[in-house]
């Protein structure tokens, strides 16, 4: 059978879950929120990467369905953690150009109780590309629910600097391979600390992507960028790892 196939049952069968990566405080390393990050497993095939099984959802129009999944059960399972932490759930192309979009974002925040503060969307500069104004209207009425919006992956997309202008961001993430880059390649450290300007001259906070070593983290801490994600600091895995998550459901 077609994973394709398959993909479009895996939502009945209970096959997707979520896990999540900490983000912290670069100084303290204080968590002080959570990537939500899908996860398949397949009943024979056993893990399917989302590298795999995201852009086949997005080739066969299962990425709608399954965003929403994601969306609602992220929202359903932070409104449980012990501690009023924030999760970020990543928004594809499809779902931030879906006229239906904003409407399940605030009923899904009404349904499961969650505050909108505590939701944060991460969108990569790709998703902007396809109709930018229809993407505009989406964030603004996106931030007027009080959701705040994130660009993911910055650095590898196209024209960055129109886009942290033209959209009504609330954070800068630098992508991972530019901190992957810092210790080896010194264009990638100017890279990131002007990328670090940028954010401070635009009042955005800066979090750094797939930091795995102390030096990045030393390098990140003294070049002021406030939050940090990567192993260093945690692998996506089951919340439960990180947190108490309460069981009552009234
Ligand atoms: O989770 P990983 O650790 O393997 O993620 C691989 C890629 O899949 C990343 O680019 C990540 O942004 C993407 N991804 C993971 N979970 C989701 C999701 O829920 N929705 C979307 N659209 N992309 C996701
Ligand atoms: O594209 P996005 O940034 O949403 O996806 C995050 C991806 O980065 C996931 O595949 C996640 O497993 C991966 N990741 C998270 N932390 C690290 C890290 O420290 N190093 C590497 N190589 N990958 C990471
Ligand atoms: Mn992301
Ligand atoms: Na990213």
């Amino acid at each position: 059978r077609r994973l394709e196939h398959e993909l479009r049952f895996a939502i009945a069968k209970q096959e997707l879950s979520l896990v999540y990566q900490p983000q912290a405080r670069t100084n303290s390393r204080e968590i002080v929120g959570f990537e939500a990050l899908v996860r398949w497993h397949h009943e024979e095939r056993g893990p399917v990467p989302p590298s795999v099984f995201i852009p086949i959802a997005e080739e066969y129009g299962l990425i709608l369905q399954i965003g929403e999944w994601v969306l609602r059960q992220a929202c359903k399972e932070a409104a449980r953690w012990e501690r009023p932490l924030s999760v970020a759930v990543n928004v594809s192309t499809a779902q931030l150009h879906s006229p239906n979009f904003v409407r399940i974002t605030r009923e899904i925040l009404m349904q499961t109780g969650l505050p909108p503060s505590r939701l944060e969307l991460e969108i990569t500069e790709t998703a902007l590309i396809r109709d930018p104004g229809r993407a505009l209207i989406a964030l603004r009425q996106l931030k007027e629910l009080g959701v705040r919006i994130a660009m993911d992956d910055f650095g590898t997309g196209y024209s960055s600097l129109t886009n942290l202008l033209a959209f009504p961001f609330d954070k800068i993430k630098i992508d991972g391979s530019f901190i992957k880059s810092v210790h080896v390649n010194r264009h990638a450290a100017t890279i990131v600390r002007a990328v670090l300007g940028l954010g401070h001259g635009l009042e955005l906070p800066v979090l750094a992507e797939g930091v795995e070593t102390e030096e990045e983290l030393a390098f990140l801490c003294a070049e002021s960028c406030q939050e940090a994600q990567g192993y260093l600091l945690g692998k996506p895995q089951a919340i439960e790892k990180y947190l108490h998550v309460t069981t009552d459901r009234s």
